[in-house]
This record gives structure tokens, sequence and C-alpha cells, in this order.
């Protein structure tokens, strides 16, 4: 692939040029006028038709004069040619999550969330994955419907305006922003809404972002085959494990009632914690309050009698002499830890999107097996581990997650899956 440069991207700006200085208000000026957005056909080709007919009528009915200033409308700076775009929407469902698959019981959670228009378009839990190969120039192009949201794509590096955290830099309404980087060493991130955070990444506006090396077939499918980094050179796996971790506090997610008025929010808990947004906080929490009562895996509730969660979006299948990779984030609030059978020779290659032992600073580390710290291990909040299993020996293996307070250690649910090999 020929080398892609982002003007921005190439090292720090002359410091006489002011346009290029890479602060949020250098970006956050580039805010087009209403004439512009209408007139412009490079720029039209990001709005929505509905968005400019809408523009268009509120200027006709002097509701907006035609100079009118958005942050509904900011243009990214040095837009390139993308190698790779991915479209995420906003979405809210109430969504049968499965509670296991042996019996098909489901319970229905209110979700938010992040749809593609260009793949299934129904949101999903956790939001589709993000898949794109190191190298290349991606646009992640929001449209957040409703409500401010943003993308922040946690662990990228890339420029202050495409960051997505909001409270440094814009957050997004109306049609929305194209985030745009480049992909980075391959390795497990994260995506995530950074507007109001703790609520809306409860709510589960999030969803893994994997950077692939770049050889032939990538980006590869979840689930594999395919190539992850480790040490300064690749490893090919034949089967790939997903397994984000997460908690639900039901209270969090009650966000409306049976005649669809609104309890809470996007905004709810942001002015003041200690304002009540319902009237009866016993019913419903502030954002101080987590104590979260269901438990999960990749999108999968363990259940409350028996958390053994076989079903085949979590749990891993493989034969004999497989490498199996598991790629393990925890978007729980909890610290979840992980205990691994004593029998699997596993082996932890990369810690939050950076593989030990890779080449520069990381050279200092290296991969190490899992018997070193006895088969068990604790995540935090937006952790990611990449566990490598070469030559998979036969049998049932079971992987148990502990869900431990994040203050006190003290247990407060559990999950379990397996890895089948055979
Ligand atoms: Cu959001």
């Amino acid at each position: 692939m020929a080398p892609v440069t982002i003007p921005r991207d190439a090292g720090l700006p002359a410091a006489a040029d002011v346009e290029d200085t890479p602060s949020f208000r250098g970006f956050a000026c580039d805010v087009l006028q209403s004439t512009d957005i209408l007139a412009d056909p490079d720029v039209t080709n990001l709005f929505s038709a509905e968005f400019k007919e809408r523009l268009q009528h509120d200027i006709d009915e002097g509701v907006l004069a035609p100079g009118y200033r958005s942050v509904r409308v900011l243009r990214t700076p040095d837009r390139v040619e993308p190698d790779r775009l991915f479209i995420r929407e906003f979405d809210r469902r109430d969504l049968a999550l499965p509670v296991n698959a042996a019996d098909g019981a489901t319970e229905e959670i209110a979700i938010w969330g992040f749809t593609d228009p260009l793949g299934a378009d129904e949101l999903g839990f956790p939001s589709p994955t993000i898949r794109a190969v190191q190298g290349e120039v991606v646009h992640v192009y929001h449209r957040p419907g409703h409500g401010p949201h943003t993308i922040h794509s946690h662990g990228i590096g890339m420029t202050p305006v495409n960051d997505g955290v909001g409270h440094t830099t814009f957050e997004l309404e109306g049609d929305g922003y194209i985030y745009q980087w480049l992909a980075p060493e391959p390795g497990t991130y994260l995506y995530h809404c950074h507007r109001n955070t703790v609520l809306h990444f409860e709510m589960g506006m999030y969803g893994l972002l994997i950077i692939d090396p770049p050889v032939a077939g990538a980006p590869f499918a979840d689930g594999g085959p395919g190539f992850a980094a480790r040490r300064k050179d690749l490893v090919h796996y034949d089967v790939e494990g997903l397994w984000v971790i997460d908690d639900i506090d039901r209270r969090w997610h009650d966000d409306r009632e049976d005649d669809g008025v609104l309890i809470h929010g996007h905004g709810a808990g942001l002015l003041c914690p200690f304002l009540p947004w319902d009237p009866d906080p016993t019913e419903h929490p502030h954002l101080h309050r987590f104590e979260p009562d269901r438990f999960l895996i990749s999108g999968v509730m363990a259940g409350q009698d028996d958390p053994l969660i076989t079903h085949p979006r979590v749990a891993v299948s493989a034969r004999p002499g497989d490498t199996i990779l598991l790629r393990i984030l925890n978007a729980a609030y909890t610290r979840a830890r992980f205990v691994f059978p004593s029998s699997l020779a596993a082996e932890v290659i990369a810690v939050d999107g950076k593989a030990l032992g890779g080449s520069g600073h990381r050279s200092y580390s290296q991969p190490f097996p899992l018997s070193e710290l006895d088969h068990r291990f604790e995540l935090t909040t937006a952790q990611r581990w990449d566990v490598l299993i070469p030559n998979a020996p036969a049998g049932e293996w079971e992987v148990g997650v502990e869900f431990r307070d994040w203050i006190s250690g003290a247990l407060l649910g559990r999950a379990r899956t397996r890895i089948t090999v055979g």
C-alpha cells in the first residue's frame, strides 16, 4: 500500500502556521455556515437530504439567519480519501438479551448503542466491531440522531479534533461528523461514546475495535483465522474468541415508563450528580450508585443459578492442535477476575493493544505464560489482554469470570464459559 499522509498527523505543525495548530480552538472554529452546507457539493455529501431540506426550510421561514453556524455541521479538517469507511448511528431499543443458549431464555433490557447501516443495521450488543488494517486511513462517520453523542476510538492515538472526547473537544448532534485516523499497530482496542460517559458507556454505547496486521486476507473476519502481533513478529491463529465482559445495573437501563414517558435522558446526572433525575431516587439511581445485578460476556447474560454461558457467540470451539487467540475486554465497571484452567498453556501476548516485546519502547516487556500468575488475572474498566493458546489440547476447558467490587473487591457476580477442543 502506498503510504498516506494526513497533514496534521505528520509531525508537529510549524509554530508560525496558526491554521495548523492542533488545538481544539483551531478546529472547532471550522464550523460551517448554513449557506456553505447548501452550496458546497463536497460538503453536501456529508449531510442527508432531510437535513438540508430542514436547514433550507428554517432559513426560508426566517428561523435561522442564512449565515447560521452550528456545531451540528463540523467538517473534518484535512479530510482525505479513506481506505475504509464505517458508519455508526445511534439507536435505543429494548433488546431481548440471551440469558443462556441451553434453554433459549432472554431478558429485555433497554440498550443504547451504535448500528451499522452498511451491515445488518440492527442494534446489537455490544455494538458491531470496527476492524481495519494497520496503516489504513479510517473514517468513522458518526450520525448521532437524537441527543448529543461522540465516538472515541480508545487507544488509537488520533489528532485532538478526531478523538471524540466530548468534554475536551465537541459533542455531536444532528448529522454528525466523520472521525478520521490512521490505523496504528495491530491489536485489540475499543470505541465508545464519550458524552456523559459514565451513563452512555453503561447503556451500551461501545464495541470492539481491532487492528489487523497488513498481510493478505486482512482485515480478518471475527472468529478467525488470522494473524496477530507477537513480539516483533506475527503469529497465526486458527480460532479467535472475542470476550467482552460487562455488568448491568438494571435501574440505570430503566429509562422509560411503560407508556414510553422518559424517566431519564442523555444528560442524566451530568449537571450535578446529586440532583435527582427521578422523583424517587430509591427506585432509580444517581450516577454514583452502581449496583450491578446482571453479568455478561459479549452480550450474553450469565444465568442466575448457573453462570455457565455456552452461547456460540461466547463459547469457543477448536480442533486439537489449533492456535486460539482470545481478545478480552473488560467493559464492566467492576473488576473482572479471570480464572483459567491450570492445564491450559496460555500466554499473554498483548496488553491494551500493544504487543509485549514489540518494537520501540515496548522492547523492555515480554509475553508471559499465565502460569506465572497462577492462571488468574484481573482487568479493570477498558483494559484489554490478548491471550494466546498455541497447540490447544483436546478437552473441555472452563474459564471463570468473577465480577468484583472496584473498591472493596467483594464478589458481586459470576460468569463462566467454555473452550471446547475436539
Ligand atoms: Cu452517547
